[in-house]
Order: C-alpha cells, then sequence, then structure tokens
C-alpha cells in the first residue's frame, strides 16, 4: 500500500489525502511533523518537506502537483480529478495556482510569527503576505459565484479545483481566522460547507488549533513564548 507522510493540518497533505479518497486509492498514514520527524520525512524526501508519498516499489514523490498529477495517472482518464485538455484544464489549473499561492502565503505569514522574534517581524512584509492572501481568497469566491450555488467550480462533478479550493479555504479559516472576514467570501463557504460534508473529506479531519499559528509551530518544532518545552 502506498504511504502518505505529513499531518492534516496541512491543506497540501489534506488536499492528497481527499484526493486518494475520491480515487480509491487506499493509503497508510504517517503522521509526521515537519519539525520533530524532520529526520525520519528526510529519509524519504531530501528536503523533509510534506507531502511525500511512497509508492509501494518504494519510490518516494514529493511536492502535492506532482503526486497528484501520478495519481491521476494511475486512476486513468475516466477518473483523473484533473480535467485532461483544453478550457477546463486551463480553468483548473488557474483555480489551483490562486487556490496554493494564497495557501503559500498563508503558511509565510504563520512562519512570520511562529519563527521570529517579535522585534524582528517586518510589518510591510506580512501586510503585503496578508494582502496576498486575502486577494486570492477574493478571486476564489468570485469562482465559486460564477459557478452559481449548489454547483462544483468547473460544472459537472468535483475536481482537484474543489478539492483544493476547499483544502485552503478551511485551512485559512482555521489557522488565520482574521483572514477569513466573515461574510466576506459567502460563496466560498458554501461551496467549503457543501465539500466538507462529503465522507472523503470527512475521513481526512483537520486537526484543532487552540492558537493560530499553532500549526507552524507545532509542525515546525519551534519554540513560542510561553512553550518552553517545545514540541
Ligand atoms: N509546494 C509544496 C508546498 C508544501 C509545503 O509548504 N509543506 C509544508 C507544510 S504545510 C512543509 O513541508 N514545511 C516544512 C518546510 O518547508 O521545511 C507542495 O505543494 O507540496
Amino acid at each position: 500500500m502506498m504511504i502518505l507522510i505529513g499531518m492534516f493540518d496541512s491543506p497540501f497533505v489534506r488536499r492528497v489525502a481527499v484526493s486518494m479518497n475520491f480515487l480509491g486509492l487506499p493509503f497508510e498514514h504517517r503522521n509526521w511533523s515537519v519539525g520533530k520527524d524532520f529526520d525520519r520525512i528526510r529519509e524519504f524526501n531530501p528536503l523533509g518537506r510534506v507531502p511525500t508519498l511512497v509508492l509501494e516499489c518504494g519510490e518516494a514523490l514529493m511536492e502535492s502537483a506532482a503526486i497528484l498529477d501520478y495519481l491521476d495517472e494511475l486512476a486513468g482518464a475516466g477518473r483523473a480529478l484533473l480535467p485532461r485538455s483544453g478550457a477546463d484544464r486551463r480553468s483548473a489549473q488557474k483555480i489551483l495556482a490562486t487556490a496554493t499561492g494564497a495557501a503559500d502565503k498563508g503558511v509565510l505569514q504563520l512562519y512570520e510569527s511562529a519563527f521570529r522574534p517579535r522585534e524582528k517581524r517586518h510589518e510591510p512584509w506580512i501586510e503585503r503576505c496578508r494582502g496576498q492572501t486575502q486577494s486570492g481568497l477574493d478571486a476564489l469566491e468570485r469562482h465559486a459565484a460564477a459557478a452559481g450555488t449548489g454547483a462544483w467550480l468547473l460544472g459537472g462533478g468535483p475536481t482537484q479545483a474543489d478539492i483544493t479550493v476547499v483544502c485552503v479555504y478551511s485551512f485559512l479559516r482555521s489557522v488565520l481566522p482574521a483572514i477569513v472576514e466573515p461574510g466576506r467570501h459567502p460563496a466560498l463557504g458554501a461551496l467549503a460547507a457543501r465539500a466538507e460534508s462529503l465522507p472523503e473529506f470527512q475521513a481526512i479531519a483537520m486537526p484543532a488549533h487552540t492558537t493560530p499559528g499553532e500549526h507552524v509551530a507545532v509542525g515546525a518544532g519551534v519554540s513560542r513564548p510561553g512553550n518552553s518545552e517545545g514540541p
């Protein structure tokens, strides 16, 4: 069986896991933290990053987009989650780039507060990232609104665009609630609520966080003020 390495508080790991559920591809999960399990992860991935997918033959894949590309190939053309060609593929790729870019910018904001001592933080940079995350979410909101109430982003059934957008939206809402302002993204919120109720999503629950930023502090092995133990 394939082995998926990484915690589900990462939207990149979660989108791979949810996709595997949609594709009916079973996997063993290694709930390893990029902080305390860094060395173990590096045995499979030279960068020590997640997600990492270890195939049955022992080969390890990294980068969620490359992993998803392989999974679609494994599932076959009839079941693949990303449209194969044409306007739908272009739309999906644009939506995916917007969503993963917003997630990257969200993670960078967490890093600012979780990795840096307060006096070394640079507010203009954080503000830039915050604006980029918000613009990304606003663009995704327009995609969701254009799709229409009760529809998936590309019409038809759920695709990789829906999986990734919902994983990113749920992640940002959980760890950076100030960015996901109530009422600003109603179509996105409705899409997420519908997707999160599906068994493929429900089986891959995001761990609960008590404070924004704990995701990175715990995951990355960084001691925060008041957390003298560290992970
Ligand atoms: N572009 C990468 C992003 C993955 C990513 O940012 N992973 C984070 C966890 S959310 C990670 O491994 N962080 C540890 C590190 O970068 O050292 C992908 O799509 O797989």
